[in-house]
């Protein structure tokens, strides 16, 4: 049977840690003897044994496996973090072949990982699936090589390209299955963000009601803030950062993170969040927030529900989708079209 279509399996192992290892990456591993699989596991949830672990422990002859070959979605790792280094727990457990998909760009291990198993005389084959394996990860690969969380610009805009009516009243523009999408999408990302306008105009809690995942972290710019105000945001129900122009002070689950007016206010953000292991953000707006992030180019993907309805009294426009994105999903939920763009990534 070919390599690719066990590393498939580790893929799709993987990802049902989504939601549940961030920081860490989503990794997956299967355990084969004679084109059989004989052992699967998945790392689960952050702090906890990596997949490798978990494959091997779900082994029930244990004696097939110097006989076998481990597919591992991710270089083993090779460093004593949470749990020691699963390189040696291959090798310990004598699997006669490692096959990968991606390297670990973790420089903890990048590579390290690939030269423990070669040294300890254990064939490895690398890069199976590897545009699919940097896709799943694609939030562990940004944070890990450019410091920075991956970052999803995400709204609704009405047929007529509107976010709000020329009252800014809050209108609700997409349909129920847009909502269920929000809300997970919520639950999968580290942290969700939205600008000052946004919190004034529609006081909004950004939790994940309509979807049984987490709430993520809440961040926040409101240069202006008033601390003591009484909006959802700051409500103390989930940790929440506010980036403004005159507070740095912890308040229980909220921080005031003061920017200098002078620098990049969005390079800041995105490096302040790293530094708090935050590895993605999904940016709900408004479209003047939305709009600096395009202008500075700092994302990596647009998801927008285009509903079939139009916004009258026409107001507040939406941002315009860049050209050059690619388009890597395209669903009609019936109420709205949903589409997703990529910066790095073809369908
Ligand atoms: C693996 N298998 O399943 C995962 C790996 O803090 P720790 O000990 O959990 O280590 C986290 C790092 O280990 C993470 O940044 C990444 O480099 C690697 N993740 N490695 O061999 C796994 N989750
Ligand atoms: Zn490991």
């Amino acid at each position: 049977m070919k390599h690719e279509h066990f590393m498939e399996r580790a893929l799709e192992l993987a990802k049902k840690g989504e939601g549940s290892v961030s920081p860490n990456p989503m990794v997956g591993c299967v355990l084969v003897h004679n084109d059989i699989i004989i052992g699967e596991g998945w790392h689960k949830k952050f702090g906890e044994a990596h997949a490798e672990v978990n494959a091997i422990n779900s082994v029930i002859d244990k004696s097939l496996i110097p006989l076998s070959t481990a597919y591992v979605s991710l270089e083993p790792c090779s460093h004593f973090g949470k749990t020691p280094p699963c390189a040696d727990l291959l090798i310990k457990e004598g699997v006669s072949k490692v096959v990968i998909c991606n390297t670990d760009p973790n420089l903890k291990v990048n590579g390290n990982g690939i030269q423990k198993l070669k040294n300890a005389g254990i064939e490895v084959v690398t890069g199976i699936l590897e545009e699919k394996g940097s896709y799943l990860n694609r939030r562990f690969f940004k944070s890990q090589t450019s410091k920075k969380p991956y970052v999803i610009l995400k709204w609704a805009e009405s047929a007529n390209g509107c976010v709000a009516n020329s009252e800014s009243k809050p209108v609700q523009i997409s349909g129920d299955f847009a909502q269920l999408y929000s809300h997970k999408w919520r639950s999968n990302e580290d942290a969700i963000m939205v600008g000052s306008k946004t919190v004034i105009n529609d006081n909004p809690s950004l939790s994940t009601r309509y979807w049984s995942g987490k709430n993520p972290i809440r961040v926040v710019l409101f240069p202006d803030i008033d601390i003591n105000a009484k909006y959802q945001i700051l409500d103390q129900s989930v940790k929440t950062y506010v980036f403004n122009k005159s507070h740095s002070l912890i308040n229980g689950h909220v921080e005031f993170i003061k920017f200098n007016v002078n620098s990049n206010i969005l390079d800041f953000i995105l490096s302040e969040l790293h530094q708090r292991d935050i590895t993605s953000l999904m940016v709900e707006g408004g479209p003047r927030l939305h709009e600096m992030f395009i202008n500075n180019n700092l994302y990596d993907e647009i998801r927008v529900f285009k509903s079939k309805k139009l916004i009258i009294p026409e107001g507040l426009n939406a941002v315009t989708v860049p050209k050059n994105l690619l388009e890597i999903e395209n669903i009609d939920l019936k109420t709205d079209f949903l589409r997703i763009y990529s910066k790095e990534f073809q369908p």
